[in-house]
């Protein structure tokens, strides 16, 4: 069976401040009614949902003095809170599935995961580079900055959740599915030779070359891989309810296959899903993508 570790522990964080839009903290309730646990269930692992971290409502508050990031504060809170969270769940061996909220939240998920791993890579599956920091943001939210913080770069409250050091190596990074990156993005990632497979390529060489691709370099050297899916990679016409479509996006075919593929390769020791907007959806269709998803990667197979 495809997932090693067989025991699961599912943690919520109905994170919205670093999207600067509400609504996307009903994320994890809404994939949960999507029906997570019973379908992980069913595939033969034991679930443990640990319910939901507690994200203080703020009221909208300008940036940080001194930064433009909005809700700098409590974000570095929850994210403290979710990296000991995380952190304990791979301590007992177990394997940690959080369910957002906005990608913020990878911030502390991150630092969590990378304290168990000598070295560990990251695939980033996202429309988005999430590798803003205050001076390249063009709107000061934070869940467009999370891989640069996991990378050392950003507001020192952010970048010492953890052990204070980088939880990951840009050489060990990919992200899969690009099509809206910054002006700044484009030299962060350019400047550190992180490898960025675009809509192009994977229209060029189809899903299958480019997870296998991808696989080669996050897996390459690492003791794990952490699997990053921000719901945005999917195109809006399968996933509607997220806060910042772009059209031009992955299929859910494509995106079954990339993690039935992630499943057979059998490196993943840690996974989040994310970006789940349910006021922006329709019947709930992107959370149900979301628990398919998730289904595929855990190993759930047509035949
Ligand atoms: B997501 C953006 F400017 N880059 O920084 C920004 F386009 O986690 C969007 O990938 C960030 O959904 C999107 O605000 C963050 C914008
Ligand atoms: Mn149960
Ligand atoms: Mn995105
Ligand atoms: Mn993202």
């Amino acid at each position: 069976n495809p997932n090693r570790n067989r025991n699961v522990t599912v943690l919520g964080v109905p994170m919205d401040l670093g999207a600067d839009r509400r609504g996307v903290d009903m994320g994890p309730s809404a994939i949960r009614c999507a029906g997570l646990e019973r379908r992980l269930e069913a595939l033969g692992y034991q679930v443990a949902d640990e319910g939901d971290l507690l994200v203080r409502r703020a009221k909208p508050q300008p940036a940080a003095p001194e930064t433009n990031l909005k809700y700098l504060y409590e974000i570095v809170r929850v994210n403290q809170e979710l990296c000991e969270r995380v952190s304990g769940v791979a301590a007992s061996g177990r394997f940690p599935l959080v369910i957002g909220g906005d990608h913020s939240i990878a911030i502390g998920t991150l630092a969590g995961v990378s304290r168990h791993y000598g070295s560990l890579g990251v695939i980033w599956y996202d429309t988005h580079g999430d590798v803003n920091t205050a001076e390249t943001s063009p709107s000061g939210n934070i869940h467009g900055m999370p891989l640069a913080v996991a990378l050392g770069c950003g507001h020192p409250l952010l970048t010492s959740i953890g052990s204070g050091k980088a939880a990951i190596l840009p050489e060990n990074v990919v992200i899969v599915g690009a099509r809206s990156i910054d002006p700044g993005e484009k030299l962060f990632l350019k400047e550190r030779g992180i490898r960025v497979f675009t809509m192009q390529e994977i229209d060029r060489l189809g899903m299958a070359a480019v997870m296998e691709q991808a696989l080669a370099i996050a897996a390459k050297d690492t003791d794990g891989v952490h699997l990053s899916v921000d719901l945005d990679a999917l195109d809006p016409s399968f996933a509607p309810g997220v806060g910042t479509p772009v059209a031009g996006g992955i299929s859910f075919r494509e995106s079954r296959l990339a993690m039935e593929l992630l499943s057979e390769a059998d490196v993943v020791v840690s996974a989040e899903f994310v970006e789940v907007n349910p006021t922006l959806d329709v019947r709930n269709s992107t959370a149900k993508v979301a628990v398919e998803l998730i289904s595929s990667l855990f190993g759930e197979r047509i035949y």
